[in-house]
């Protein structure tokens, strides 16, 4: 048995045409189905669904062979222990830096101000502030960012950006750009080892289905 971990949503939908092109069709709808494990096709393959932060963790410890997990969850959760085949370029986004456009950024680096950051991706937003050399207070959030700076609570947010509509509703800004985001297939290493065709055979059908944009 082949057990593939993804997530409902983007990483779900964007994820069935590489699947379909393994020769691999979900034969549930996540959306209307409330099961956690959906059958395909392939009588020796299922799809697991989990929370998106919870894939890397699936894949580590062995509840699923492969997974579909964007970079800032990879980032966030460490890679420990993954083997990361391949970029799929698939759930494309980018991580920022937003902050209300009433608040000079710019001028607060400048003078080496301390800055109040809030976000889901403290890892990222460390290592991205850290690296310029900017003085940040990071406020650990799990959701609805765009609320602290709003609320008095924070200067500034890093998020995920993709169409910028959620910035925009909320009067914020994107003043960095941190990195680029996509989402990379996972798989567990000792699976590899001991399931080596099917894996490969899908890691293979996958690469082969890759659109990369321009
Ligand atoms: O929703 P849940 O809390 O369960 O988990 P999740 O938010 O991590 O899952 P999901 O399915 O929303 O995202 C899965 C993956 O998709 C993320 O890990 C990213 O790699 C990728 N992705 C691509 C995005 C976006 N685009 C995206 N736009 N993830 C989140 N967003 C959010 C963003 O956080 C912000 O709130 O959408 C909003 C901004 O969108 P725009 O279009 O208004 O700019
Ligand atoms: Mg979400």
């Amino acid at each position: 048995m082949i057990t593939l971990a993804l997530s409902k949503g983007r990483i779900f939908d964007e994820t069935l045409p590489l699947l379909k092109a393994a020769g691999i069709e979900v034969l549930e709808d996540p959306e209307t189905s409330r099961k956690l494990i959906l059958p395909t096709n392939q009588p020796d393959v299922r799809v697991v669904l989990v929370r998106a932060s919870d894939v890397p963790t699936y894949v580590e410890y062995g509840g699923a062979d492969l997974g579909v997990t964007g970079k800032d969850v990879l980032i966030e959760h460490g890679g420990a222990g993954l083997y990361q085949p391949l970029d799929l370029h698939i759930a494309q986004c980018h991580m920022a830096v937003a902050a209300p456009t009433d608040f000079d950024y710019q001028k607060a680096v400048r003078q080496g101000s301390r800055i109040r950051v809030a976000t889901k991706y403290t890892t990222i937003a460390r290592g991205f502030f850290a690296e310029k050399g900017v003085h940040v207070d990071l406020i650990k959030l799990y959701g609805s960012m765009e609320l602290a700076p709003l609320t008095g609570m924070a200067d500034a947010i890093v998020d995920l950006v993709s169409t910028g509509k959620t910035l925009k509703a909320n009067n914020l800004a994107e003043v960095e750009h941190i990195m680029d985001i996509s989402a990379r297939l996972v798989v567990n290493q000792a699976a590899l080892k001991l399931k080596t065709a099917p894996i490969r055979r899908i890691i293979d059908a996958f690469a082969g289905a890759v659109q990369v944009p321009e």
